[in-house]
């Protein structure tokens, strides 16, 4: 879908930008059968080998692990077609491309969970201070929810303007897999709430966060990095799948 001037201008201007309705509903309901089947099945060889993480190995101080707190998978690009699918999506890619230009890899991939009432808080961060990848306007995170994704549940925050601070020093919490600025600002914060089907993309340098869910509902949104492939990063290019060419 391509962009119109005023909505990309919003993206460079603010760092992030929501649009509705990107992805078909069909679509949306084969990923989020995929994932329940993943969680249902959450110590099975299918979930480990897209890196079936627990929200007690990331930091929530509850024990229990069971397909009820399930936080996320990876690279899920590489072995499951539905969600291939969805990054290739020619939708989205136009979108992207609009964005930040052309050739276009796929950088990574994830599942964010927040299961019912256990889903815990994503801390604030900037999506480069892992990544790493240079300049930081190639890279762009689209964030696609399957489930309307709301205040309670726990939407996407964001400062708007942040991309424009350039990298901002992260310290690692202690034993969580999270990268923290040291001030992060809550109350410059702006919810992004979109509905099922809608996406949110985000600049590599925009400060953001999500809150815990609060809700007896799942919260699910897969997660796609594109990156342009002429960018230096840490990953090798070749390996990556190539999303659009020119
Ligand atoms: O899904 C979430 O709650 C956090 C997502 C996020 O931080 C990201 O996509 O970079």
């Amino acid at each position: 879908m391509a962009l119109s001037e005023a909505q990309k201008q919003f993206y460079w201007e603010n760092g992030f930008l929501a649009v509705e309705d990107l992805i078909p509903q069909a679509q949306v309901i084969a990923m989020r059968n995929r994932i329940e089947e993943l969680c249902d099945n959450w110590d099975s060889e299918a979930a480990k080998r897209v890196g079936v993480q627990q929200e007690s190995q990331s930091g929530n101080p509850i024990t229990k692990q069971s397909s009820q707190t399930v936080r996320k998978f990876s690279n899920l690009t590489q072995y499951e077609k539905t969600f291939r699918q969805h990054a290739l999506n020619p939708a989205l890619v136009d979108a992207v491309a609009d964005l930040i230009g052309t050739p276009l890899s796929l950088y990574a991939d994830q599942a964010l969970l927040k299961p019912p009432l256990y889903g815990s808080e994503k801390p604030p961060h900037q999506d480069n201070a892992y990544f790493g990848v240079s300049p930081a306007d190639s890279v762009i995170t689209c964030w696609c929810a399957l489930d309307d994704a709301t205040l309670e549940n726990g939407c996407m925050h964001y400062i708007p303007g942040s991309h424009k601070l350039g990298l901002v020093e992260h310290e690692k919490i202690e034993n969580t897999p999270h990268l923290v600025p040291p001030e992060f600002q809550k109350d410059k914060a702006v919810a992004a709430p979109v509905r099922a089907g809608g996406c949110v993309f985000h600049h590599a340098l925009s400060l953001h966060m999500s809150p815990p869910n609060q809700t007896k509902l799942w919260r699910r949104a897969f997660v796609c990095h594109y990156v342009r492939s002429d960018a230096q990063m840490k990953r090798d290019a070749a390996s990556l799948l190539q999303v659009r060419r020119s």
